[in-house]
């Protein structure tokens, strides 16, 4: 039996977290098109006739401007040492950068096995491709190469079966119905947090976080009240989230109530709060309370 740890890393918006999802088959990371969604590393177990892989997602690389985004790749680069195989994952619609060539130079140390997923293919002409991963091959001894695409599945199995290939032998590390290491409360905020990254668009940047104050005990007709609070930057961004006569919040609730129903599989009452925290995301405490990791011992 092969067993261990896959680990998907590369640029904020490459498309890890859809891809750990689509395999997984249960959404586990939270996905939206601001960069940066991802700030914790994920983990999805999954098993297969030939054995258990243990995927873990993480936050983008990028250059960091708040302590948030320190830990964040830290995380990412942590991520990249101590796993069995690592999938960098790279969005081929776009053009590559210094990010894209920072990562790949940090491949140069590692002994891991990489394979290289040209991610949202569906998205590019064909006769992009080749020359896509001619370029790739003479950056770095990638042992796969693969076009795929997480959004519409295309050799998403492919890709399994390879993770399956250079795993090394062993016996599971995690039971047979273990989905994934996230606390519910932690799943609770984050399905919160990707309402109000979706319904808010573009006017809000991407600096929100999502508090879960209190999750009561079922009341006698089985529902659950959760208490939560949006952190915003500023004074400025709270009428973004509450919206005309409180329209926008209500929509942010009504969206997220039916997903975290879904999730808990029980009726919820849900109680929103806004507020202001101006630099939430230079602050440790806040931080840990949030659940971003600082550097993985
Ligand atoms: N067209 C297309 N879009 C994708 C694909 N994979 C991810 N996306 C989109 O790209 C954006 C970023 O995806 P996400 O998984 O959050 O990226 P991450 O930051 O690497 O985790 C989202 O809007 C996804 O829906 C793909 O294969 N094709
Ligand atoms: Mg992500």
């Amino acid at each position: 039996m092969k067993s261990g740890f896959v680990s998907f890393v590369g640029r904020p918006n490459a498309g890890k977290s859809t891809l750990l999802n689509r395999i997984v088959g249960h959404k586990l990371a939270i996905v939206s098109d601001k960069p940066q969604t991802t700030r914790t590393r994920v983990l999805g177990v999954k098993n297969y006739e030939e054995g258990q892989v243990v995927f873990v997602d993480t936050p983008g690389v990028h250059r960091p401007t708040h302590r948030m985004n320190v830990r964040m790749v830290d995380v990412a680069l942590e991520a990249m040492r101590e796993v069995d195989v690592l999938a960098l994952v790279v969005d081929a619609s776009v053009k590559a950068g210094p990010g894209d060539r920072f990562l790949v130079a940090r491949l140069k140390d590692l002994k891991t096995p990489v394979v290289l997923v040209l991610n949202k293919v569906d998205l590019i002409a064909k006769n992009r491709l080749l020359p896509l991963i001619e370029s790739y091959r003479r950056a770095h001894a990638f042992v796969e190469i693969v076009p795929a695409s997480a959004a519409d599945g295309t050799n998403v199995e492919v890709l399994e079966t390879l993770f399956l290939k250079y795993l090394p032998e062993g016996v599971p590390l995690y039971p047979a119905d273990y989905v994934t290491d996230q606390p519910e409360r932690f799943m609770i905020g984050e399905i919160l947090r990707e309402q109000v990254l979706q319904l808010t668009h573009d006017e809000l940047p991407f600096s929100t976080a999502v508090l879960v104050d209190r999750i009561e005990a079922p009341d006698e007709s089985g529902t659950v009240r959760l208490y939560c609070t949006i952190l915003v930057d500023r004074e400025s961004q709270k009428p973004i989230v509450v919206g005309r006569a409180g329209s926008m919040i209500k929509a942010i609730g009504t969206a997220a109530r039916v997903e975290i129903e879904r999730y808990l599989e029980t009726r919820i009452y849900l109680d929103l709060h806004v507020k202001v925290t101006s630099e939430w995301r230079d602050n440790d405490r806040l931080l840990d309370e949030l659940g971003v990791q600082n550097r993985q011992r």
